[in-house]
């Protein structure tokens, strides 16, 4: 089954979120399979948001995803990769529809409370950068039958 990769930033530390936030993943049935915390470094910002390192915010984006520590996890589901972008919302908080995280949580287009791959092939890139393969867990939960139908839990 897929797994993706969110950061709870520090926007979500900071406001006291990371419960509220992390019961959406949960209520909707999505298995955190690798969750730690750990402080953010320029080197590894510069590696995660390549694609933006040119832009005139991009120091500001530094400092702030380096404001406090962050909470990093995986999290496992069938289709999960798009089913949590659409659950994040667009990246400006003011324009994220109401019902997603940021559309809930925010009021920023920097301080938009998480992080979440784009695509399956970055959820891979990202997992790998910020885990180690013994820090993931692929385990089965007991309410998996509750949750899929039998073809849809490969
Ligand atoms: P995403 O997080 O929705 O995938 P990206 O374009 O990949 O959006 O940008 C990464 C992060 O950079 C955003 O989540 C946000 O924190 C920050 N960011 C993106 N565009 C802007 C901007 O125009 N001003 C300030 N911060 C921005
Ligand atoms: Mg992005």
């Amino acid at each position: 089954m897929e797994q993706t990769f969110v950061i709870l930033k520090p926007s979500t530390i900071q406001r006291g979120l990371v419960g509220e936030v992390l019961s959406r993943f949960q209520h909707k049935g999505l298995v955190i399979t690798g969750i730690k915390m750990m402080q953010m470094t320029e080197e590894i910002l510069r590696e995660h948001y390549a694609h933006l390192v040119d832009r005139p915010f991009f120091p500001s984006l530094l400092r702030s995803m380096m404001a406090t520590p962050v909470i990093v996890m995986v999290l496992k589901g069938k289709d999960v990769v798009e089913c949590v972008r659409s659950m994040v919302g667009a990246t400006n908080c003011r324009k994220a529809l109401p019902g997603t995280i940021r559309g809930d949580f925010g009021m920023s287009g920097q301080e938009n409370i998480v992080h979440a791959s784009d695509s399956p092939e970055n959820a891979i890139i990202e997992i790998n950068r910020f885990f180690a393969p013994e820090e993931i867990f692929d385990y089965t939960p007991l309410t998996f039958p509750a949750t899929y139908a039998p073809d849809e839990r490969d």
